[in-house]
């Protein structure tokens, strides 16, 4: 059956029901399609065998960068370092569990689009960040092509400030700056998701809507669909770790960018220059096969000449993301 509307994931397309029975899922795979339909994410085991010794290298490796006493069973956790981005640079056990062939072959059909990981994190706790979506950092052209894979490196309980969601928030509108009256192109943050937490608050309240953890096993994945608001719940026990990786995920033909500091509307996008984790090559700005570049984006030029240069940007972005 042919799909009307291909630039809209499967899992999110109002013709799933219809298309599903051509899509060749197992029952486990329409399960997590289902589940992600509904919920905005979806919890699988995480389908490697070397898994357990992945973790205990992972450990091992980055366990020194982070500037934690991790052998004093009584020490603060929490108050060093608390992420690595893109250990897959250098670990390769990160890069194996970014780049496992089963769960870029589960994303490629549930969203109808080769899947690709672009950014790994490494945490030895938990953020406990307010929730946010991913879609202010990240997102695509067509929109909802971007997804993050969460791992528990270990068993997660309630004191060790576990991840949270809000399950069906997948399907409330992508806040933005358009939506929220802000103008984002050449702007300055100190944190990307600052502007925007007051109107995620407000669809939190008009929803009625309360979060969930996910007190996950060691092992167990979950994957958020691009518009899902998470984060992560204070941690009461500071003496606790949370071992666990995130992977970011986009998907072939699309236009890569950050829409914190871009004005879609006017075609003013901070595009993205993306790399994937499975082969480490760039995968160029797409749109419907064709190649964009910076100056083919409506009034990207002029505009870039008013902001502030590219590179100091990408380092208030880094600084915004960590
Ligand atoms: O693990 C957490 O506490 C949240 C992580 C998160 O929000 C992310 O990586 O996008
Ligand atoms: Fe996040």
């Amino acid at each position: 059956m042919t799909n009307i509307f291909p630039g809209i994931p499967l899992i999110e397309s109002p013709l799933f029901e219809m298309l599903e029975p051509s899509l060749g899922l197992t029952p486990e795979e329409s399960r997590i399609a289902n589940d992600l339909r509904r919920n905005g994410f979806a919890v699988f085991d995480f389908p490697d065998v070397d898994l357990d010794a992945r973790i205990s290298r992972i450990q091992h490796n980055l366990g020194p960068c982070y500037g934690i006493d991790f052998e004093n069973p009584q020490s603060d956790k929490t108050i060093a370092e608390r992420r690595i981005q893109d250990a897959w640079k250098f670990d390769k056990d990160v890069g194996a569990i970014a780049a496992n062939q089963a769960v870029i072959d589960l994303l490629t059909k549930l969203y109808g689009r080769t899947a690709f990981p672009f950014q790994s994190l490494n945490f030895p706790v938990g953020t406990q960040q307010d929730a946010h979506s991913d879609a202010v950092h990240f997102s695509s052209l067509p929109e909802r092509f971007m997804c993050g894979v969460w791992l528990a490196m270990e068993d997660v309980s309630a004191d060790a400030g576990p991840l949270f969601y809000y399950s069906g928030s997948h399907t409330w509108p992508i806040v933005s700056n358009a939506l929220i009256g802000r103008k984002g192109f050449g702007s300055d943050l100190s944190s990307a998701q600052d502007p925007f937490g007051p109107a995620w608050r407000a669809l939190c309240d008009a929803n009625d809507a309360s979060p969930e953890v996910f007190l996950a096993r060691k092992g167990q994945a979950l994957i958020w669909c691009a518009n899902l608001l998470h984060g992560g719940s204070q941690q009461n026990d500071p003496r606790m770790t949370r071992w666990s990786q995130v992977t970011h995920y986009y998907f072939d033909d699309c236009i890569y960018y950050t829409p914190a500091f871009s004005d879609e509307a006017t075609g003013q996008l901070q595009l993205r220059s993306i790399r994937a984790v499975s082969d480490g090559a760039l995968r160029p700005n797409l749109y419907l096969g064709e190649e964009i570049s910076d100056a083919s984006i409506g009034s990207f030029s002029e505009a870039s000449a008013a902001s502030p240069p590219r590179s100091s940007l990408l380092q208030k972005m880094r600084r915004a993301l960590s």
